[in-house]
C-alpha cells in the first residue's frame, strides 16, 4: 500500500451557520495524512443543482442528514477505501459511478461534496502542502489573492424577502491589497449600518452577515449603499464599485418577475429595462442572475446590451456545469460563472468547470453558499486555482470572517503582489462600472 492509499472515510453529523445540520468527512490515509471537509447549504438554490440530501418528516424541520451520513458510511466509503488519494479524478469518477440519478439524488450532493473535498485536503496533507499550493501544483494554475465581492445588505432568501434583491455588495478592485479591501470593507460596512440606524431601519444581520434591511424599494437600498460608501470618505466608481446578485430564480419564473417589495410585476423586457437604469445611475460592476434560470432569452438579451460594460454572473443559471457554461457561451449568455463545489457536487466536476468558464473567457468567482460553517476550502480554491475572485457573504459572523482571514494568512506566504486587484481601473471591466454611468 502506498503512504497515500486511503485507508479510512468517516462521516459525521455537525451544524452550519444556520444551526442546520451538515455533513463532515473525514478521511485517513495510510502515511497517517488526514483531511476534513463539511458541506454548506444553500438557501436560493438553482433547481439544476446537486440535490442537497435530508431526511424530511417532522424532526429538525425535516432538516437532518441521517440518509447522506450513510450514503458516505455505506456506500461511498467501501468503494474509495484502497485508493490513492492523489488521484482526485479517479476518486471523483469512482464517486459519480456510485449515483446514476441525475442530480446526485441518491447519495446526496452534501455527501459527495464533503467526501470529494476531504480527500483533496487529505492528499495536500500528504504532500505536505497547504492546500492552495497543492492545487495550484496539481492543476497546474498560478496562484493568486481573489478580489472580494463582500455583502453590505442582505435580501432575498436571506433576509426574509425583505427587500426582492438578495445581496448588495462591494467590491474593491482599486485596493492595492488584500488587506486594504478588508479595511475599506469594514468602513462602508459599518458606515452603512450607522446610515440605517439614525433612520431606524435595520432589524439585524441576514443570513451572510450584511445588515437585514428595511427599504421601501430595492432602489433605496442601492441609494443608501452609495451613501455609506461616501460616507466612507470614498467616491463610488472609483476605488469602490457595487456588486449585485438579483438571484432572479427567487422571483421569476415563466417570464414573469414579482418585486413583492415595490409590488408591481414585469415581464422579461421590463426586468432588463429596469437593471439598464441602474446600470446607468450607479457604480455596478458586476450583476449576477439578472435574469431567472429558466429565461434563456432575456439572459442572452441582457448580455447582448450590457455585456461590454459589468459583469455578468451566472449561478442559478449555470450551476457550476461545464456543459451548461458551453452551452452559454455558444449562445451569448453571461460572461462570468459562479463557482460552488456543492452546486456540482465533486471538486473535479467544479475544476472541468473553471476550465470550461477559462477556455469560454468567463472570468469565475469562487463562491460560498449562504449556509456555511468553519470550513475554509473555498479560500484555498479561489487562491490555488487562479480564479481571479471570490464571495463570501458579509463582513461578520465567523463563517464568513474565517475564509476572510485565510486569505490573508494566504497572502502573508505569497505575498501581496499576488492580490489581484490594485491595478488601475480604466480599461478594466471593473473600471467600465465608472465609465458607464450617466453624469
Ligand atoms: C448565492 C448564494 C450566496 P445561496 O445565491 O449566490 O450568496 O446564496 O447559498 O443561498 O444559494
Ligand atoms: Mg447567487
Amino acid at each position: 500500500m502506498a503512504s497515500s492509499d486511503i485507508t479510512s472515510v468517516r462521516a459525521r453529523r455537525v451544524w452550519d451557520s444556520r444551526g442546520n445540520p451538515t455533513v463532515e468527512v473525514d478521511v485517513v490515509l495510510e502515511g497517517g495524512a488526514r483531511g476534513r471537509a463539511i458541506a454548506p447549504a444553500g438557501a436560493s438554490r438553482g433547481t439544476r443543482e446537486a440535490t442537497d440530501l435530508r431526511d424530511g418528516g417532522t424532526a429538525l424541520r425535516g432538516m437532518d442528514v441521517g440518509r447522506a451520513l450513510a450514503s458516505v458510511s455505506d456506500v461511498i466509503a467501501p468503494a474509495l477505501i484502497g485508493q490513492d488519494a492523489r488521484n482526485q479524478a479517479e476518486i471523483d469518477t469512482i464517486i459519480l459511478g456510485l449515483d446514476s440519478s441525475a442530480l446526485k439524488a441518491t447519495l446526496g450532493g452534501n455527501a459527495t461534496v464533503a467526501t470529494s473535498l476531504s480527500v483533496l485536503h487529505a492528499a495536500a496533507a500528504a504532500a505536505g502542502k497547504p492546500l492552495w499550493r497543492h492545487l495550484a501544483d496539481q492543476y497546474r494554475h498560478t496562484p493568486s489573492i481573489p478580489l472580494p465581492e463582500i455583502q453590505i445588505f442582505g435580501g432575498g432568501a436571506h433576509a426574509g424577502r425583505r427587500v426582492d434583491v438578495q445581496d448588495f455588495m462591494i467590491m474593491v478592485p482599486g485596493a492595492g491589497s488584500f488587506e486594504e479591501v478588508m479595511e475599506v470593507t469594514s468602513e462602508i460596512y459599518f458606515a452603512a449600518g450607522a446610515i440605517m440606524s439614525k433612520k431606524g431601519r435595520i432589524s439585524g444581520v441576514a443570513d451572510e452577515g450584511g445588515w437585514w434591511p428595511v427599504f421601501d424599494s430595492n432602489e433605496e437600498a442601492l441609494e443608501t449603499l452609495v451613501q455609506a460608501i461616501e460616507h466612507a470618505g470614498e467616491t463610488p466608481g472609483e476605488r469602490v464599485v457595487i456588486s449585485l446578485d438579483i438571484a432572479a430564480s427567487e422571483f421569476g419564473a415563466d417570464g414573469v418577475y414579482r418585486l413583492a417589495l415595490e409590488n408591481r410585476t414585469l415581464d422579461s423586457d421590463g426586468m432588463i429595462a429596469m437593471l439598464g437604469r441602474w446600470l446607468d445611475a450607479y457604480p455596478i460592476a458586476s450583476i449576477e442572475d439578472p435574469l431567472a434560470e429558466g429565461d434563456p432569452t432575456g439572459m442572452r438579451a441582457f448580455t447582448r446590451e450590457f455585456g461590454e460594460r459589468v459583469q455578468i454572473i451566472g449561478d442559478d443559471y449555470l450551476v457550476t456545469n461545464a456543459g451548461l457554461v458551453r452551452d452559454a457561451a455558444a449562445h451569448g449568455a453571461c460572461n462570468a460563472v459562479l463557482i460552488k463545489v456543492n452546486q456540482a457536487g465533486t471538486v473535479t466536476e467544479s475544476i472541468e468547470t473553471l476550465d470550461a468558464a477559462r477556455k469560454a473567457g468567463y472570468r469565475s468567482v469562487v463562491s460560498a453558499r449562504s449556509g456555511e460553517t468553519e470550513d475554509v476550502s473555498i479560500s484555498h480554491l479561489s487562491v490555488g486555482l487562479g480564479a481571479g475572485q471570490l464571495k463570501v457573504g458579509s463582513f461578520t459572523r465567523s463563517e464568513r470572517m474565517a475564509k476572510w482571514n485565510e486569505c490573508l494568512r494566504i497572502q502573508d506566504e505569497l505575498g501581496a503582489d499576488a492580490f489581484v486587484g490594485g491595478k488601475p481601473l480604466a480599461g478594466t471591466w471593473w473600471g467600465k462600472a465608472q465609465t458607464g454611468m450617466k453624469s
